[in-house]
């Protein structure tokens, strides 16, 4: 199984792409697996069965590049697809990419049934991933809020997720990496009371944050209408415009995870992984997040607009800023953003 890159990574990048962003069709998902500089690949979250997503237009980009709104909808090719596809490429190889799928069942017992598929020992299909990204953050689906504004709802989300990875993984003495994708939270409180919900449950290990902001509004005042046009034209919110609002996700998740006084059992004392997503165009970019705490980035708008490239010139620019600062790895800066105190409320 491959590792999650966690340390010096001038070689290896800390870099993925962000579920949702080229990443829906096996074709676009080999060009990121075989010719980007990412180190991990996730694929477009899924549900048990292909979804066709809401109607266009969904998607919009501002003309200068620092804004994005979707409204897609989970358009994606049913979680079989996905599975296959990774299984095509044979096992993982040590030092290779890291290979993660992303579920988002509508339900709690559609991400059952999609673990199932997981482990089911017809297909096999757990041994070809290393982590799944359990999407609890869609923005976009009439009818369906957002699991992870609401805690006690996610906590016992959780604890029935965990209870189903324990019953089907302990035969098989296979360890996935389950990775949370969250929203963005606003108040220093939640980052707390969401640290703690999650630490109680000790088979997540990494978090994703943060998803798009959601339900913003994008209007065009030539033809008075919304850009995109599902849900009233409201979507949910990308670009560097987000960037902000991702990195104090970051730093306020890393302090509550790291906080002495969050209740942890001993099982779950271990550090928590923490991607930060929202608004990363430059490898300048990148380096702050890890200096907020990230131990690695997925990139999402920029690479919708500038393509699998990105990879490398973002990489190239964070390798420049850490010679110029003198450093020769992540972590001598990671987590180490200087702040006049290190409490979060
Ligand atoms: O497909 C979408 O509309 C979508 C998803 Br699942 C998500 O997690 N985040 C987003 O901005 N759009």
């Amino acid at each position: 199984m491959t590792t999650l890159i966690t340390s010096s990574l001038i070689g290896q990048t800390p870099l993925l792409n962000a579920s949702g962003c080229k990443c829906d069709t096996k074709t676009k998902l080999t060009v990121l697996y075989t010719e980007s500089l990412a180190s991990g690949i996730c694929s477009k979250s899924a549900t048990p069965k292909h979804r066709s997503g809401n109607p266009d237009p969904r998607y919009w980009e501002s003309p200068d590049g620092d804004l994005t709104i979707n409204s897609m909808g989970l358009p994606n090719l049913g979680i079989e697809y996905y599975l296959d596809w990774y299984k095509s490429l044979g096992h993982p190889e040590k030092g290779g990419k890291w290979r993660c799928v992303s579920l988002a069942g509508l339900t709690l017992e559609d991400n059952l049934s999609m673990l199932d598929l997981i482990y089911n020992p017809l297909h096999g299909y757990y041994q070809y991933i290393d982590a799944i990204e359990w999407n609890l953050s869609c923005p976009n689906l009439s009818g369906h809020g957002i699991l992870a504004y609401d805690l006690p709802a996610m906590d016992t989300y959780l604890q029935r997720l965990e209870a189903r990875i324990h019953q089907l993984a302990t035969p098989y003495h296979h360890t996935l990496t389950h990775i949370l994708k969250l929203p963005p939270y606003f108040e220093p409180h939640h980052f707390t009371q969401v640290a703690a919900c999650i630490r109680k449950y000790p088979v997540f290990t990494a978090v994703n944050t943060v998803n798009s902001i959601p339900n913003g509004l994008v209007i065009d005042p030539i033809t008075e209408t919304t850009v995109i046009h599902p849900k009233n034209g409201f979507g949910g919110i990308g670009g560097s415009v987000i960037k902000p609002t991702a990195l104090a996700n970051v730093r306020g998740l890393y302090l509550a995870f790291n906080n002495p006084d969050l209740p942890m059992t001993t099982s779950n004392s271990r550090k928590m992984i923490i991607i930060g997503t929202g608004g990363i165009t430059s490898g300048l970019d990148v380096f702050e997040f890890i200096l907020c705490g990230a131990d690695l980035v997925s990139i999402g708008s920029q690479l919708m607009m500038e393509g699998p490239g990105c990879f490398a010139r973002i990489n190239q620019e964070l390798c420049e800023i850490m010679q110029e600062k003198g450093y020769t790895g992540l972590e001598d800066f990671r987590g180490k953003l200087k702040t006049a105190d290190s409490r979060l409320n």
